[in-house]
């Protein structure tokens, strides 16, 4: 299951780099592979490899930032229901459990961004930072979604330590930030409601993550609210890794400066 994973991750990665076409054909036959034809409709198909057309045309004028998102939870919490509602604006009740990874073009505060989504099948072992799986899930993303389900106690407890799993595997790393987006789906079961909502925004604030609570099946705007949520996060994450670096390096060439003095004036 983990190679499997993996190898998705790298053929993805690589096709990320292969000549135009190549990764379109790739994505259309991966998208007809997770959903029945039946279920996403020409213009579906059409939107999405035009996502990726666009997305090789503008990466050989070297105009647009990619982001790498990696949705995680436990099983059955919606996490490909939320993806599909955002490609799609649509809800189409099964999604079976074949691993994914989507482009798509989205446009946030005027600026267009390309979108690759990991719909990422849960294991135990995401809950080891000290597993290869993890390490290769935060070495490939600019962030996480992660989803439980507010019907689903155990789902909200797996966010909570995944959370900590991503952060000491980042720390490891030595990356500078993690943006993480925790989403409560399925909001309109609210009689089967296992989770405060309450208890989902005091997990977001300790872990300095942002929070919706969402359904998938009745709302299509929430769920835009996520992702673009979480494409904001990357890029100030971006903007204040590019200042440290300013900072770093100015401190850098100073101490240089000075070091120099000392010596000439001995
Ligand atoms: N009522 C309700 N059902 C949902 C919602 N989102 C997903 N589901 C259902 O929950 C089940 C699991 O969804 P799925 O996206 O496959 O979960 P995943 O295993 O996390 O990818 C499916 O039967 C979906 O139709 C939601 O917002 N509300
Ligand atoms: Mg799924």
């Amino acid at each position: 299951m983990g190679a499997e994973q993996l190898r998705t991750a790298e053929t993805c990665r690589r096709s990320r780099n292969s000549p135009a076409g190549t990764p379109a054909s790739r994505e259309r036959a991966r998208l007809s592979s997770a959903f029945p034809s039946t279920l996403l409709t020409a213009a579906d198909t059409h939107q999405i490899s035009r996502s990726i057309f666009l997305k090789d045309m503008t990466r050989l004028n070297g105009q647009k930032m990619d982001a790498n998102i990696v949705v995680l939870g436990t099983d059955n919490v919606g996490k490909s229901a939320l993806i599909v509602r955002f490609l799609t604006r649509r809800f189409i009740g099964e999604y079976g459990d074949i691993e994914s990874l989507y482009t798509h073009n989205v446009v946030v505060d005027g600026r267009e961004q390309t979108l690759n989504i990991w719909d990422a099948p849960y294991s135990q072992q995401d809950l080891c930072s000290e597993s290869l799986m993890c390490e290769k899930r935060v070495q490939w993303a600019d962030g996480f979604v992660l989803v439980y389900s507010i019907c689903d106690r155990a789902s909200f407890n797996t966010v909570s330590r995944l959370i900590q799993t991503i952060k000491s595997t980042k720390d490891f790393l030595g990356f500078e930030k993690m943006p993480i987006v925790i989403v409560g789906n399925k909001r309109d079961l609210h009689h089967r409601r296992a989770v405060l909502s309450e208890e989902g925004r005091l997990l977001a604030l300790s872990a300095d993550c942002q929070f919706y609570e969402v359904s998938a099946a009745e709302n299509y705007h929430s769920v835009l609210m996520v992702f673009h949520g979480l494409v904001d996060r990357i890029r100030e994450s971006r903007v204040s890794v590019k200042k440290l670096a300013g900072i770093k390096g100015i401190v850098k060439s100073m101490s240089a400066v000075f070091a120099r003095r000392r010596t000439d004036s001995l």
